[in-house]
């Protein structure tokens, strides 16, 4: 198969885009995002003659080359992260999408675009929503972001994670999985939500929940993993005890409010690489890390690989699967074959050196029948 992907190029993109080779397929490969390419890693796959399309930094205009590049060498399957690839074919190429069988989305965003796309009767071939398999959300979010973030904010800091008030705003899957290696660590954590049931789950964990203006009192160190704006905002920093840390790692640097920063800030500086700090005009000082973007990506390298390893794998084996099965899938939007996140999951417990029971015959039968009441 000819397959044109549009991923993070980085170390472990690069193990996806060999595993596809080794398995046979011709590939074609440009990034995601204009700022996320490890130009390490491009160079050494175009140096194993892998046709790579990208460079950290490209401007709009060579972001998009690269794709026009990717879909120039008449891909049968694709491989997206954002759908800009889709996209692209779609409404540059529209004659393209008859050869092509089918393709993979690894993004919550790209779904929410493609699901969009085929609402309106437009989308030309099946694609498979990675991003939704158990073995990729669930773990990417919890536990990737969740040691991420916290790594990000200590090599920024250095700061002692032990006895501080460790405020996580928002309890989603990321506020979940911070929240859990901030307690591991020896915080005090505080939790803010707007909605009930999250709030309800933290408070039971044993976090302290409260609204954000409270919180903003008390906390040492506040990450926003909400993915919502002005979650932490003038009137809070206002509030705030001198010397705390602040960070984010949901959606792009909306949700710490830099401007209201910079507009209370007297003076700043750089005090360590990702780590700026603020003097309000009282000398109060606020530590603000990676400019409020990702801090899990800024200060720190994104999940580790053996988060991504799981993403990868459901790629893979989502890819040959349509290889296989695509020609009589009807366009529109696919989660993952169940079968599949549970091979994910089999294999990924082996390579942990972990072993599972099996349910028996009698054991099957019984969960199966409906004999056993009162
Ligand atoms: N990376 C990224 C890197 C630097 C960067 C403007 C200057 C996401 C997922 C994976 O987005 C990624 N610098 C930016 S934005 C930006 C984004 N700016 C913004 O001002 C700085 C990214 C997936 N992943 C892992 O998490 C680990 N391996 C992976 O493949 C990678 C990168």
């Amino acid at each position: 198969m000819r397959i044109a992907g549009c991923l993070h190029i980085t170390t472990e993109t690069a193990v996806l885009v060999r595993t596809l080779q080794a398995a046979g397929a011709q590939t074609a490969w440009s990034g995601c995002n204009p700022l996320s390419t490890q130009d390490d890693v491009a160079a050494a796959l175009a140096q194993e003659e892998i046709d790579i399309f990208g460079w950290r930094g490209l401007s709009k205009d060579e972001y998009y080359w690269c794709i026009e590049k990717v879909i120039a060498t008449k891909p049968n399957l694709t491989l997206d992260d954002g759908a800009d690839l889709v996209f692209t074919l779609h409404e540059a190429h529209p004659g393209q999408a008859k050869e092509i069988v089918g393709g993979t989305e690894e993004t919550t965003t790209g779904v929410h675009r493609l699901r969009a796309l085929a609402e309106e009767g437009r989308l030309k071939y099946p694609i498979i929503g990675v991003n939704d398999a158990e073995t990729k959300w669930d773990f990417d979010n919890v536990y990737g972001t969740g040691q991420s973030s916290i790594d990000g904010i200590i090599r920024a800091t250095n700061v002692l994670i032990a006895g501080k008030n460790f405020v996580v705003c928002g309890y989603g899957h990321c506020g979940k999985g911070i929240a859990m290696r901030a307690k591991g660590l020896g915080a005090n954590v505080i939790v803010t939500e707007v909605d009930p049931v999250n709030a309800l789950k933290a408070a039971m964990e044993g976090y302290r929940v409260m609204p954000m203006i409270n919180a903003a009192k008390i906390g040492n160190i506040f990450i926003t993993a909400t993915g919502c704006n002005d979650v932490i905002t003038g009137k809070h920093m206002s509030l705030m005890k001198d010397g705390v840390i602040l960070c984010n790692t949901g959606h792009f640097n909306v949700e710490v409010s830099v401007s209201e920063l910079e507009r209370l800030a007297k003076s700043k500086r750089e005090i360590r690489p990702n780590n700026m700090e603020y003097t309000l005009a009282d000398g109060r000082r606020l530590y603000l890390l990676a400019e409020g973007r990702l801090v899990n990506l800024g200060a720190a390298e994104g999940h580790p690989s053996e988060v991504m390893d799981m993403s990868f794998a459901n790629q893979f084996l989502s890819l040959i699967y349509l290889a296989k099965e695509g020609k009589n899938l009807k366009a529109g939007v696919y989660d993952v074959p169940k079968e599949l996140d549970r091979e994910v999951a089999k294999i990924k417990l082996q390579t942990m050196g972990f072993e599972i029971d099996e349910l028996t015959p009698e054991q099957v039968r019984y969960i199966r029948g409906y004999g056993a009441g009162t």
